[in-house]
C-alpha cells in the first residue's frame, strides 16, 4: 500500500486522487494534520497524522502495511519566511522520519519533492543546469537544498530508494493556493472569473518556471515507476514545462476574457521570486526517465479557466 503524507495540500490532493485512479482507492492511505477537500475525503481512506511525529507515521506504516511513501507535507517559500524555525522543523523532521523508515527497511520506496527554490541569486537564471551553484535565500529553499543532500546520502550510504523532483511553480484549481511565491498564477484565474481583474503581488516582468498540475502528477508517477538503475540523480531532478511573466499570463487570459484587467503591487514575495531562475534545463529528466510536458501556457489557461468554473458551481 501507499501512504501520502500531506495529502490535503495542493499537490498531495491531486496526487492522492491520481494514485487512487491507478492503484484503487483502498490502496492509497491519505494522511495530513487536517482533513482535505470534500473530493479527497470521499475518495478513500484518510488518517489524521502529524508529519513531524515519528510514532504516528511509523504507526500508519505498520497499521496499513505501507510499502511506499510520498512525503508532500512542507511549509512553502512565503509562509516559511514568516516562521523560519517552524518551516525548518516541519520540512526536515518529516524527511528524516521517512528516510529512517526506509533505512530500517520498514518501507521500500520514497518520493520527496524538492523545488526551484533550491536555486538562489548566484545561480544562472537562463537554462539553469541540473548541477550548479545553489545559494537559496529562503528557509524553504535551504530546507529543500539540505533535504536533497540527505536524500543523496541515504541512497548512497544505506541504499534507500528515494526519488525526487525540483518542482517549478505548480498551477491547479482543485485546492486554494498554499503559501507559495508562485501562487499569483493560481489566484489570477479565480479573480479573473469572479472579479474580471487581479492585482499581482509580483511585477509584470517576473519570469518564473511554471507547470500545470496534471504534468506535475504525470512526472511524479513517471519517476516512481522508472527502473531504479535509470535514475542517475538521487538528489533531485530539474523539471520544466514553461516559463512566463504575470503580463504574459494576463495576455493569455484576455484571449478568453477580453475585458480582464491586471495591475501590479509587488510585496515581500518579489524578492523571493527575483532570487529564482527564469528558465530551467530539465534535459536530465527527459534523458533518464522520459519526461515530457503536455501543457503549454495556452492549454494551461484553458484548463484553469474551465476548472475554476466547475469548482465554483460545486
Ligand atoms: C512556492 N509553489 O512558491 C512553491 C514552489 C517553486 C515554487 O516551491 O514556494
Amino acid at each position: 500500500k501507499i501512504l501520502i503524507i500531506g495529502a490535503s495540500g495542493q499537490i498531495g490532493t491531486e496526487l492522492s486522487l491520481k494514485l487512487r485512479e491507478i492503484h484503487g482507492n483502498d490502496a492509497i492511505i491519505a494522511s495530513d494534520i487536517r482533513e482535505g477537500s470534500e473530493e479527497l475525503m470521499a475518495s478513500g481512506p484518510f488518517e489524521i497524522a502529524n508529519a513531524m511525529n515519528y510514532e504516528q507515521i511509523a504507526g500508519l506504516v505498520e497499521k496499513h502495511q505501507i510499502q511506499e511513501v510520498y512525503l508532500m507535507a512542507a511549509m512553502l517559500s512565503a509562509t516559511g519566511e514568516k516562521a523560519p524555525m517552524k518551516a525548518w522543523a516541519l520540512n526536515m523532521d518529516s524527511l528524516f522520519h521517512v528516510l529512517n523508515l526506509a533505512k530500517d527497511k520498514k518501507i521500500k520506496k520514497v518520493f520527496w519533492p524538492s523545488s526551484i527554490a533550491v536555486f538562489g541569486p548566484s545561480t544562472p537564471k537562463e537554462n539553469t543546469p541540473q548541477t550548479t551553484v545553489m545559494e537559496p535565500t529562503t528557509v524553504y529553499g535551504i530546507s529543500k537544498q539540505t533535504g536533497e543532500r540527505w536524500c543523496s546520502y541515504y541512497h548512497r550510504k544505506y541504499g534507500v530508494d528515494v526519488r525526487s523532483i525540483r518542482y517549478p511553480g505548480i498551477i491547479s484549481y482543485k485546492t486554494l493556493p498554499g503559501g507559495g511565491t508562485t501562487d499569483y498564477a493560481v489566484e489570477i484565474f479565480h479573480e479573473a472569473i469572479k472579479q474580471g481583474e487581479y492585482t499581482s503581488f509580483l511585477n509584470a516582468s517576473t519570469s518564473l518556471p511554471m507547470m500545470f498540475m496534471e504534468d506535475a502528477i504525470k512526472a511524479t508517477v513517471a519517476i516512481m515507476n522508472a527502473p531504479s538503475e535509470a535514475l542517475k540523480i538521487r538528489s533531485s531532478y530539474n523539471l520544466a514545462a514553461m516559463s512566463f511573466t504575470p503580463a504574459i499570463l494576463a495576455e493569455e487570459i484576455k484571449k478568453h476574457i477580453p475585458a480582464f484587467k491586471i495591475s501590479y503591487d509587488p510585496d515581500f514575495r518579489q524578492d523571493i521570486a527575483d532570487s529564482w531562475p527564469s528558465k530551467i534545463d530539465d534535459s536530465a529528466a527527459r534523458e533518464d526517465w522520459g519526461w515530457s510536458n503536455d501543457f503549454d501556457i495556452a492549454a494551461l489557461t484553458e484548463a484553469m479557466l474551465s476548472g475554476v468554473k466547475t469548482q465554483l458551481v460545486k
